[in-house]
């Protein structure tokens, strides 16, 4: 997609190049959901791997989700897109804007995040190496990460009842773990999968926007 193909955007609508199968992009999806902005974004997928595809020059990281605005501004991360739709939509619904409380989500946003991130480096162990030359120490590396952060947030998990930016981030990555099974999470994290349950049925925006069944790409 080149940058003339956003000329049919109204200044008030944009383009969100993602996979459906993305966490990270899920997490936007939900946000875009729960805003009431669906009818103002089109997702467009992207191919991460595909040094063609127009995603590069969008985001020279090569990464997704991208936000694209109709004069061709690219925002990202995931976290920078939804604070921004928040403000497209009006209100504090996902963040607050100020204080303490802001700061803390945003780390517990972070630390749900970082799931993601080591469960996503483990997959692509798989999809980069042979397995024979499967780096077992940085798949440990990862594994230390998940396991800490999972005891974390079974220690003290916020309210499922609530959605905002850290709940958004740990359904997502509660998501890819069971979707992708880079780690086994659930038998030694009764509550946490409590907690799942519960969102779940508070959220409907989380099931709406389930990865199909899985395939090459993440
Ligand atoms: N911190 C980023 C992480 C985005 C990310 O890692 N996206 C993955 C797909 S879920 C990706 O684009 N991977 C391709 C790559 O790393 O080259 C965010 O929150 O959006």
């Amino acid at each position: 997609m080149s940058q003339s193909g956003l000329a049919f955007l109204s200044p008030d609508t944009f383009v969100l190049r993602s996979t459906l199968t993305s966490p990270f992009g899920r997490k936007v999806r939900i946000a875009i959901d729960v805003l009431g902005l669906s009818e103002r974004i089109t997702v467009v997928p992207a191919d991460t791997l595909d040094e063609n595809d127009s995603l590069r020059q969008q985001n020279p990281l090569g990464k997704l989700p991208c936000l694209l605005l109709a004069d061709g501004t690219a925002l990202y991360d995931s976290g920078v897109i939804i604070e921004f739709l928040q403000e497209v939509a009006g209100g504090e619904a996902l963040l607050p804007l100020h204080g303490l409380e802001r700061y803390t989500k945003l780390t517990l946003a972070t630390l749900a995040d970082g799931i993601t991130d080591a469960a996503l480096l483990m997959v692509y162990e798989s999809r980069f190496r042979e397995a024979a030359t499967y780096s077992q120490r940085w798949l440990a590396h990862q594994r230390g990460k998940i396991a800490r952060a999972l005891a974390a947030f079974e220690a003290s998990p916020p309210d499922p009842r609530k959605t905002d930016m850290a709940t958004i981030a740990l359904a997502c990555a509660f998501g890819y773990l069971d979707w992708r099974k880079p780690v086994e999470w659930r038998p030694a994290h009764p509550r946490l999968v409590q907690w799942l349950e519960a969102f779940t049925v508070h959220e409907p925006a989380y099931a709406r926007t389930r990865a199909p069944a899985p395939t090459a790409n993440p």
